[in-house]
């Protein structure tokens, strides 16, 4: 029998299952106003212990021979072009290591993929952004993943190539592996280069905040405009995180390189 997604969260909590409930509205306008005035919100306690638990075993489980990438990379998840000087921000490389567990080697029970596929939820998530209809990804791969890091896996600064990233906390590591930012550090039109510059250094360190990342927070993240990264995983328990894929417009798939880089393949093997 088909999982009811509506046992995986806390509806009591959070009545996404209905807009109009005076709570579920007023949760969506304090959504939109703290990613707005700080480019993080979190609901805290929404999916449920035992939901998180059998996402993480399967994720543990699939993770055992998945692809893991360890790789340097520019802060602009980009090749830098030839004219920006060697100092430059653009020019930075930092390293990523991390095990992704795509979207197709999900189970069809599995409690993610059951949440993903759920229009409550959808629609939830459009409203709660303010971004108008939202459509899931059309990507195989990427559309729902789970990131695996284990001891000494790491994510560098960067900034997201979409306007934002809905996560879900599974499990955090015993040290490191904290998710750390600089709210909204760049503009649609100012890059703000010294302050890239800075962070990356580590001179800018009053300007970092720590998000926490309780397992079973649901998190909308500004990560175009925030610089961020996860600092070293130390020690033998895993973090886990969900990352649901979502857009303004229907059809999004990730790049060729990005599915081959995190994936270790391009095309889905269903
Ligand atoms: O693992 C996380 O919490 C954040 C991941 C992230 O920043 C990304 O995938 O772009
Ligand atoms: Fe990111």
């Amino acid at each position: 029998m088909q999982t009811d997604p509506g046992t995986l969260v806390d509806l009591d909590r959070y009545p996404i299952q209905d807009l109009d409930d005076p709570r579920t509205r007023a949760l969506g306008a304090e959504c939109r106003a703290t990613l707005k005035a700080t480019g993080v919100a979190i609901l805290p306690g929404f999916v449920f212990p035992t939901t998180i638990a059998t996402i993480v075993a399967e994720a543990e489980h699939l993770g055992a021979d998945s692809h893991h990438q360890d790789l340097l990379g520019s802060p602009y998840l980009e090749i830098p072009a030839d004219h920006w000087p060697a100092d430059h921000p653009r020019r930075a490389q930092g390293r990523s290591a991390l095990t992704a567990i795509p979207y197709d080697d999900l189970g069809p029970d599995s409690p993610l993929r059951v949440l993903y596929e759920w229009d409550v939820l959808l629609t939830f998530i459009a409203s709660a952004l303010g971004a108008g209809e939202l459509f899931r990804y059309d990507d195989p791969l990427g559309a729902v993943n789970v990131a695996v890091m284990r001891d000494d896996d790491e994510l560098a600064w960067h900034f997201d190539q979409t306007d934002f990233v809905v996560s879900i906390a599974l499990q955090s590591s015993r040290r490191g592996g904290d998710f750390e930012c600089v709210p909204m550090l760049r503009t649609a039109d100012d890059e703000r280069y010294t302050d890239v510059a800075a962070t990356l250094d580590g001179a800018q360190p009053d300007r970092v905040t720590t998000v926490p990342m309780t397992p079973g927070t649901l998190m909308f993240f500004a990560g175009r405009y925030s610089l961020h990264r996860v600092t070293p995983v130390e020690g033998a328990t895993d973090r886990v995180v969900a990352l649901l894929g979502y857009d303004t417009q229907s059809g999004t798939c990730s790049s060729e390189i990005l599915r081959l880089v995190r994936y270790g393949r391009a095309e889905t093997r269903r």
